[in-house]
């Protein structure tokens, strides 16, 4: 509905907010670079901006471009994201966020949380990036879900499609109850889908290499885009805020990746 004024928490009201940053990358950088090629995946006129939802953005549903935040990888960049987070979901609104390395999510969650309160997670990546300490970064993105757990920032957190599970970090799961369906065990029915306020976390490494070169870590053997496409339709809601990250355009393939991302954002803005 075009033109309509939207309510206070309208979440069929979206912004996209890009957050180009490799701060915490640890093998290769590449995903500061991110932001700028999916939102160009997303405009271009090699498709339309229909969702398989039946929304359309721009006619059901918005999706505004409120641009980059002025990252520096400074330490500082911890409390723009948190702030921008939580100025998004205060306003009504619901932030889709373009990473950026997967430290991104942390910051963005304990915005999120100061209004809606903790949240459950929804997170699709093919490491469950729940290490205590990696390379002595607290702010690793091998470690955001670690410190969203123990801030009780989340009260579930889904995990999906992982297939890199060493012992330390099945042993985090443990601690924190992490409802984990590894890749081998993957079916559609087979992922619990938490309640609202639900938060969703796309690491593109959840793919298979096959359908997402651009990604600095390849991890075989992982989903296709429809099978995430799937589960997303299986949401119910109300998702408060979600983010698409870690992808790498330095190791893409005629920007097929870029395009990928930008298919889950507007699968992601159509969700009630
Ligand atoms: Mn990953």
């Amino acid at each position: 509905m075009a033109g309509r004024i939207p309510s206070r928490h309208d979440l069929k009201n979206n912004q996209l907010i890009g957050l180009p940053t490799d701060s915490h990358s640890s093998f290769l950088r590449g995903a500061a670079k991110a932001p700028a090629a999916i939102r160009s995946a997303l405009l271009s006129d090699h498709g339309n901006q229909a969702t398989e939802l039946g929304s359309e953005i721009g006619i059901d549903i918005t999706l505004s471009d409120v641009g980059d935040l002025p990252l520096d990888e400074s330490e500082a960049d911890f409390d723009r994201i948190r702030a921008a987070a939580a100025s998004a979901a205060a306003s009504g609104s619901r932030p889709i966020f373009l990473g950026g390395d997967h430290m991104v999510t942390y910051p963005i969650v304990a915005g999120i949380a100061e209004i809606h309160g903790p949240v459950n997670i929804l997170h699709f990546d093919a490491h469950p990036d729940l290490y205590d300490d990696f390379g002595d970064d607290p702010l690793s993105h091998a470690s955001p879900f670690a410190r969203i757990m123990e801030r009780d920032l989340a009260k579930r957190l889904v995990q999906v499609g992982i297939r890199t599970l060493n012992s330390h970090c099945r042993k985090q799961a443990q601690r924190f109850g992490v409802e984990m369906v590894e890749m081998k065990d993957f079916a559609v029915d087979a992922i619990p889908i938490p309640e609202g306020p639900l938060y969703i976390s796309i690491d593109l490494d959840a793919l298979d290499p096959a359908f997402a070169p651009g990604v600095s870590h390849h991890e075989p053997g992982g989903l296709t885009v429809r099978d995430i496409v799937s589960v997303l339709h299986r949401v119910r809601g109300p998702v408060v805020g979600a983010d698409v990250v870690e992808y790498n355009s330095s190791r893409d393939i005629n920007g097929m990746t870029a395009v990928v991302a930008a298919k889950f954002v507007k699968e992601l803005a159509a969700l009630h």
